[in-house]
C-alpha cells in the first residue's frame, strides 16, 4: 500500500480548499522541517553531552532550562522566521512574545520542547503547537492582543511527539491526522488518518502524588476510578508518565482521561492556557472528546497572560464528563 507523505497530504488539503492562500501549509511545513532537526538531537541527547543537562537559565516559571529547551526553542522560531508569513511567536522559553515579520499574518504559541524534565531519563517529550490569525493589522508591529486569543480562535494545532518514534499529529479544523517519521529518509508518512478518541473508557492519567493536595470532587473521582466494578470497566487502569504529550497521545489512541487540578500550591494548575491546554483541546474536540477547566470549555476561556496557567482535563467525553459530576457537587 501506497503511503502518503505528509507533503503530499498538505498539498492534497491545500486542494481540497481551493480558496486556501497556502499560509497554513508553510506554517505546518517549518512546523515539519523544526521538529526533524529536535527529534534529530533528542534521538542522541544522551551522547550530545553540549545539548544534556542544564543551559544554566530559567524560563519565566523559574524552571531550569535544560539546553534542549533552548536549542528546540531556535529551531522553531528560526524555521517559521524563515517561512516570512508569521509574525509574532509566544513560546513557553521566552518571558514576552517574539516579533518576527511585520507582514506576517499569523501568530504561533508553543512549547517547544514539553516534559524537558525527562529529557535525562529517556522518556518521551513533546513539542506543542498552536496557530491563530493576528487581530491588529499586517504591515504594523505585532502586539500581547495577537497572542491572547480564545482557544475557538486558533487555526490550527498540534504536537510532535519524540518517542519510541517521532511522530506529528496535528488538525487544521478538518479532523486529526497523524504521521510517524522515518528518519532515514526524513520523510513523515500519514500512520494514523482521522484519529479519534476510542469509546472505551479505560486509562486516567494524574500524579496522584497531588491527590492530598486536590479538591474533594477530584477525589472523589480517582477513588470512583479505582472502584471495581466490571460494567463500568473499572477499576480504570492507571497510567502518568510525566509528559503531558506522551500522556496525552496514548490517552488518544487507547481512550482515557488526563488531569492536571488546581492544587493546594499550584492553585491554578500547572499547566499553560496558550501553548499546551488551547492546542490540545482543539486537537481532543476534533477527534471527539471534551476539554475543561473542571466548569467551563478550555477554549471558551478568555486568556490574560501570555503564561497563564489553568486546571485541566481532557480526554474522553465521558470520562470528562463523570469527572465534572464530581466537581459539581464539590
Ligand atoms: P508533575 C512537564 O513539566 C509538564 O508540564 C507536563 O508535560 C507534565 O504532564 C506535567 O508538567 C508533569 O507535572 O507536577 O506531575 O511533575
Amino acid at each position: 500500500m501506497k503511503l502518503k507523505t505528509l507533503g503530499e497530504f498538505i498539498i492534497d488539503r491545500q486542494q481540497d480548499f481551493p480558496g486556501s492562500s497556502g499560509d497554513l501549509s508553510r506554517i505546518i511545513s517549518a512546523i515539519r522541517l523544526a521538529s526533524k532537526i529536535v527529534s534529530q538531537q533528542v534521538n542522541k541527547a544522551g551522547l550530545a553531552r553540549h545539548i544534556l543537562g542544564g543551559a544554566g537559565t530559567e524560563n519565566i516559571q523559574g524552571e531550569a532550562q535544560q539546553k534542549l529547551d533552548v536549542y528546540a526553542d531556535e529551531r522553531f522560531i528560526e524555521a517559521l522566521n524563515n517561512r516570512g508569513n508569521v509574525c509574532g511567536i509566544g513560546s513557553e522559553e521566552n518571558d514576552d512574545f517574539i516579533e518576527l515579520n511585520k507582514d506576517g499574518k499569523y501568530i504561533i504559541l508553543m512549547d517547544p520542547l514539553d516534559g524537558s524534565s525527562n529529557i535525562d531519563v529517556n522518556v518521551s517529550i513533546g513539542t506543542i503547537f498552536s496557530v491563530c490569525k493576528r487581530k491588529t493589522e499586517v504591515g504594523k508591529s505585532v502586539e500581547l492582543k495577537d497572542f491572547l486569543q480564545a482557544g475557538d480562535d486558533q487555526v490550527a494545532a498540534g504536537y510532535v511527539l519524540y518517542g519510541s518514534s517521532t511522530m506529528m499529529v496535528y488538525t487544521t479544523g478538518n479532523g486529526v491526522n497523524g504521521f510517524t517519521y522515518d528518519p532515514g529518509i526524513g520523510v513523515f508518512f500519514l500512520s494514523h488518518p482521522n484519529m479519534t478518541f476510542p469509546k472505551e473508557n479505560k486509562i486516567y492519567s494524574m500524579n496522584e502524588g497531588n491527590y492530598n493536595k486536590s479538591s474533594k470532587g477530584i477525589q472523589d473521582y480517582i477513588d470512583y476510578c479505582q472502584e471495581v466494578d466490571e460494567k463500568t470497566n473499572r477499576p480504570h487502569t492507571g497510567r502518568y508518565i510525566g509528559s503531558l504529550v506522551a500522556d496525552f497521545h496514548r490517552n488518544l489512541i487507547k481512550g482515557g482521561i488526563y488531569m492536571y487540578p488546581a492544587t493546594t500550591s499550584s492553585p491554578n494548575g500547572k499547566l499553560r492556557l496558550l501553548y499546551e491546554c488551547n492546542p490540545l483541546a482543539f486537537l481532543t474536540e476534533q477527534a471527539g472528546g471534551k476539554a475543561t477547566d473542571g466548569k467551563q470549555r478550555i477554549m471558551e476561556i478568555k486568556p490574560t497572560q501570555l503564561h497563564q496557567r489553568v486546571p485541566y482535563f481532557v480526554g474522553n467525553t465521558e470520562m470528562v464528563e463523570k469527572l465534572e459530576s464530581f466537581i459539581a457537587k464539590e
